[in-house]
């Protein structure tokens, strides 16, 4: 009888009936909406199945949980989502996302601050964005960098009334603030109302705390039913020195964009292509561009970065984009200035910079600021020279050499590398530097060239650093 009212229900709530598999699918959906969605037939009394209709309710739940369109019928794609394999654990929980399911395509993300509250200190304000999106970093792989020009991905700003979006401010309480869900443009962006009492305390609204829930927006959550939740619209002017993001914020943010481990194969960006890791101990192993990193070097090949510590033995190859989810494929040339804990990265007439796994530069700049003139359009080479601060860049036949003091390229150039370097014929491919000597990759073939003695030193096989 129970199952019989099941049918019934769920036969009223198909969008579209003429279908071989009907039978098919609503055991589908029965057994889904009861796995997950604690669907109990019991519940219903028999006289009330179609006034309030649980079925309709747990399909809409299920629906909203997807992003897909809340139709409280069995339309295809809601079926479709059923049929996906899945783990076992229900989907009932308290957060919930935009419908779509919006949210940011990559890990790395910017945020510039408009203008800054009278309220507050400049650094007060600061602090408690800076301290605002680390409740978010810390459970996710996003990053979070300050930019102070061009456009972020989560512009800031402080105003009142009309403002210049449909959503006008309305003075005291009320509406704090607002913020836009992930996207181009306005997406993402945080506007706060400037007709409130902001503080670093908790006299008037505590900025840390609306901020925070307001980037839970920017990111892609919508309210969560969960009182204890950052993202319940309820707004609780408990210290925020106690503030702990509660389960259910973790789990709705990690629908997104998954746990604070960044897992190569789940990079929302680049799914992984059919590309296999490069043989680095085959004959024929060539390589993009090398540089050194913090007492590593690495070596750049297609979408790899292979890693070697010169005193241990072990190579780790991994995905570039593991560490720098923006940069692209096919590194062409890469230096590091010890000194400054910063590496470069070229890929045609665009570079980055980095520090560690965080990029510097969120968009790439172009080589033609480092003053080289418009025919270069790629970098085969760089190396960096720590005694005398000196940059050498090769391109086919020749070099530049630039002046990270002076940060300008150096009078005289280009000149012909084998004038230059005397020993080391174009082209070079890849370059770096390790203890007093550059190592020069041609091909196959790695010339060692002493940088006090100003010649080659030792001709060895491109791939002698993995002890193959
Ligand atoms: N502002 C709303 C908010 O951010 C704007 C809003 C209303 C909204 N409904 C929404 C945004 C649905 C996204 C989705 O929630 S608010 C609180 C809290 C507000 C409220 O000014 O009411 C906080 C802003 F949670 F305390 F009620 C920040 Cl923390
Ligand atoms: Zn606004
Ligand atoms: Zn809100």
């Amino acid at each position: 009888m129970k199952s019989f009212l099941l049918i019934l229900a769920l036969h009223a709530s198909i969008s579209y009936t003429l279908s071989i598999n009907h039978g098919k699918k609503l055991l589908i959906a029965e057994t889904y909406l009861k796995d997950f969605y604690g669907l109990k037939m019991t519940e219903t009394p028999v006289n009330k199945v179609k006034s309030s209709d649980p079925v309709v309710e747990k399909i809409e739940e299920m629906q909203k949980f997807f992003g897909l369109k809340v139709t409280g019928t069995l339309d295809s794609e809601t079926l479709e989502m059923m049929q996906k394999p899945r783990c076992g654990v229900p989907d009932v929980h308290a957060f919930s996302v935009f419908p779509n399911r919006p949210r940011w395509n990559r890990y790395q993300l910017t945020y510039r601050i408009m203008n800054y509250t009278p309220d507050m200190t400049r650094a007060d304000v600061d602090y408690a964005i800076e301290k605002a999106f680390e409740v978010w970093s810390n459970v996710t792989p996003l990053t979070f960098k300050k930019i102070y020009t061009e456009e972020a991905d989560i512009m800031i700003s402080f105003a009142s009334g009309v403002h210049g979006d449909f959503y006008p401010f309305d003075g005291r309480d009320g509406t704090l603030a607002h913020a836009y869900a992930p996207g181009p443009g306005i997406g993402g962006d945080a506007h706060f109302d400037e007709d409130e009492g902001w503080t670093a305390g908790t006299r008037g609204y505590n900025l840390f705390l609306v901020a925070a829930h307001e980037f839970g927006h920017s990111l892609g959550l919508d309210h969560s039913r969960d009182p204890q939740a950052l993202m319940y619209p309820n707004y609780k002017g408990d210290d925020p020195r106690q503030f702990k993001l509660s389960q259910d914020d973790i789990k709705g943010i990690q629908t997104l964009y998954g746990g604070p481990v960044i897992r190569p194969s789940k990079s929302p960006e680049l799914p992984p292509k059919p590309t296999m890791k490069p043989d680095v101990c085959s004959s024929s192993m060539t390589f993009d561009a090398i540089t050194t990193l913090r007492g590593e070097i690495i070596f750049f090949k297609d979408r790899f970065m292979g890693r070697k510590h010169p005193q241990n033995p072990k190579v780790s190859i991994d995905l570039i984009s593991l560490f720098w989810p923006s940069l692209p494929s096919g590194i062409q040339a890469a230096y590091e200035v010890e000194s400054k804990d910063q590496v470069f990265l070229f890929k045609d007439n665009k570079y980055w910079v980095v520090s560690g796994m965080n990029l510097l530069t969120p968009y790439p700049k172009n080589i033609y600021s480092l003053g080289f003139p418009s025919y270069v359009k790629k970098i085969d080479a760089a190396v960096h020279n720590p005694f005398t601060g000196k940059t050498y860049f090769f391109v086919e036949n020749n070099y530049w050499r630039y002046d990270e003091r002076s940060q300008s390229m150096d009078k005289g150039y280009p000149r012909q590398t084998s004038k230059g370097f005397p020993g080391v014929r174009p082209k070079v491919e890849a370059a770096f530097y390790h203890n007093r000597h550059y190592y020069f990759f041609q091909g196959v073939k790695q010339l060692e060239y002493d940088i006090f003695l100003n010649r080659v030193t030792q001709v060895l096989k491109g791939n002698s650093w993995f002890g193959c």
